[in-house]
This record gives structure tokens, C-alpha cells and sequence, in this order.
């Protein structure tokens, strides 16, 4: 899985029961492709670009952020076919129950998402109903380098960002169903005219897979809250116009309601080290400040 030697993603051709899906994957947190779980959806046929956007915006729980629509409740369901350990997981006492959210994203062809991954440690359970994405997942084991104290990655040249790193590169197929573990990093391209992808989020409430990735969210979420929290009227408000600068990008929260349980407890040595090393990224964000303009600017258009 190191730089040429690309590895594929483990992929199977139906769907895992619920106890080989924790085993193999949830607990562990590693990717998994099912090819064609959802061929014979009605939603297939069902949603139209222009008439599922229409559906979505009448629905009084849903709400559009731009990038996809978003919704804390079931919505659609009649259109789709939950796979049984899915069903599980989302009720299952294992995950945070405020942290599921259904979410749709309707995107035109070469609609792109930078590499990121998604805060409050969520799982993501994707199903691609129309179209095809492609997809590129890197390991929060050889994480990518971030703007200061964020979740995104540099806007940088993607071989020169991938040198080195673990990654699977793939295409998720009409029908296909993706698992995207917590802290992988991801970025996604949509190659057909009509792309359509539906998500389930879920956050564990406890995890032992401390990888990398982990260990900088952890420590990133506890500088952020002593910011946020601090007895210092100045770095408070350094704190709040920093987050008000900062792009909306599809809602990605910054706040951690119940941080995940897990065996990691930065000291706080490791937390003044993290603080010097994200700041280490300032001359690189600088540098790539003429990407994320015209990323902002591609962003605000969808
Ligand atoms: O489908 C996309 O363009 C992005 C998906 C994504 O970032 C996610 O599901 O977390
Ligand atoms: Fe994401």
C-alpha cells in the first residue's frame, strides 16, 4: 500500500452479516467495498436529479448545506433497501445515537471534494444509487498534512500529497456500497452527468484503534476547547474570528458533544507540541492560498 504498489480495497459481492461487519471492519476500522448492493433499489429509478432536489427541499427535516442535504431522521425510505447490518449498527447501543445523520449528495460531472476527513470520529456507510465517484482513501496511519488545526489537507499537487502514503484509489459503481472508517482521509470526484450518493453517519461511543490521525484530532478538539473555553478575553476571540473565517464546507463541525471514550489521554506536553507543529503549517498555507480561493470559489457555487 506504499506509493506504486497500490493496493485494492477489500471488496465482496454481498453484504457482511452484522458480527463480520464489527469484526472485520467497524472494530478495526478498515474500508470496505460490496459491489452492487443496491441494483435493484426503486431509488434507481426513482430519483431524478432535479426532482430528488425538489423532494429534498419540501421535506421539513432536511436540510441543504450546499454540498449535500442532510437530514437527522429517516427520510426516503421507502425508496431504499437498508442492508440488515446497517440496520444494526444504527441501532445498536454501540454508537452515539445524536450522531446519525442521513445525508445526500446530488453532484454534476468533475463536482470534486478535497481530501478530508470527517470530524467527530463518523463512520461513513456510502451507497452510490446513480453515476459513479471516484474515490481516493488514505490511512489516518500516514495522515495528510493539514491546514492548522483543521481537518482538511493541504491544497496541493495529489502525487506529491500521496508519496509515501496509504491509499486505496477507486471507482464506486452505481449500486456499490462504501464503509469509510473514522479519520480516513478522502477525496471523491463525480464522473458521470447525474451522480447521485446517499450517506449514514455514525460515531462510536468507544474505540481502540488508535492510528495516527487519531492522536491529532484528539489533541486538535482538546487545544480548540481550551481556545474556545480560555480565561483570556484576547485568545477567545482570536479563537472565534479564526472559526468564523473558516469555510462552512458542508456543515463539518468543529464541536465534539461526547468526545469518543478511547485509551488515548494526551498529556499536555503533547498537547504544546501539537500546537507548534500545526502552527508549522503556516508557511504551506500560505503558499497554497491561491487553491483554496478558487476552491472557496468552485464551493460556493454548488
Ligand atoms: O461524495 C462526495 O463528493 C464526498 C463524500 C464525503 O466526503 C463523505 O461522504 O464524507
Ligand atoms: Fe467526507
Amino acid at each position: 500500500m506504499i506509493g506504486d504498489a497500490e493496493p485494492s480495497i477489500p471488496t465482496v459481492t454481498a453484504a457482511p452479516g452484522y458480527a463480520e461487519f464489527l469484526k472485520f471492519y467497524c472494530d478495526k476500522e478498515q474500508p470496505l467495498l460490496v459491489k452492487g448492493l443496491a441494483k435493484s433499489w426503486p431509488a434507481r429509478k426513482k430519483w431524478v436529479f432535479k426532482r430528488l432536489r425538489a423532494e429534498l427541499h419540501s421535506l421539513p427535516n432536511v436540510r441543504d448545506r450546499g454540498v449535500f442535504f442532510v437530514s437527522r431522521s429517516p427520510v426516503l425510505e421507502q425508496d431504499i433497501e437498508m442492508p440488515d447490518f446497517l440496520k444494526e449498527v444504527l441501532s445498536s447501543d454501540r454508537i452515539m445515537e445524536d450522531s446519525v445523520a442521513w445525508r445526500f449528495w446530488v453532484n454534476s460531472r468533475n463536482n470534486r471534494t478535497e481530501f478530508h476527513y470527517d470530524t467527530n470520529a463518523e463512520n461513513v456507510i456510502t451507497v452510490q444509487v446513480k453515476g459513479r465517484k471516484e474515490w481516493v482513501l488514505v490511512s489516518p496511519e500516514t495522515p495528510l498534512p493539514c491546514y492548522p488545526f483543521t481537518n482538511f489537507s493541504l491544497l496541493k499537487d495529489e502525487d506529491k500529497l500521496l508519496k509515501k502514503k496509504r491509499f486505496y484509489k477507486f471507482d464506486l459503481e452505481e449500486g456499490d456500497l462504501l464503509y469509510l472508517p473514522p479519520l480516513w482521509y478522502h477525496r471523491v470526484i463525480a464522473k458521470e452527468d447525474e451522480n447521485i450518493n446517499i450517506n449514514w453517519t455514525f460515531t462510536k461511543r468507544e474505540t481502540s484503534v488508535i492510528t495516527k490521525e487519531f492522536k491529532r484530532d484528539v489533541e486538535r478538539c482538546g487545544l480548540l476547547h481550551s481556545f474556545k473555553t480560555s480565561n483570556s478575553a484576547l485568545v477567545r476571540r482570536c479563537y472565534e474570528t479564526a472559526i468564523r473565517a473558516l469555510p462552512n464546507v458542508g456543515g463539518i463541525g468543529w464541536g465534539l458533544k461526547s468526545f469518543i471514550l478511547s485509551p488515548y489521554r494526551p498529556s499536555r506536553g503533547a498537547l504544546v507540541r501539537r500546537f507548534f507543529k500545526e502552527l508549522l503549517q503556516i508557511p504551506n498555507t500560505l503558499l497554497t492560498l491561491p487553491n483554496v480561493r478558487s476552491t472557496l470559489k468552485k464551493v460556493d457555487k454548488t
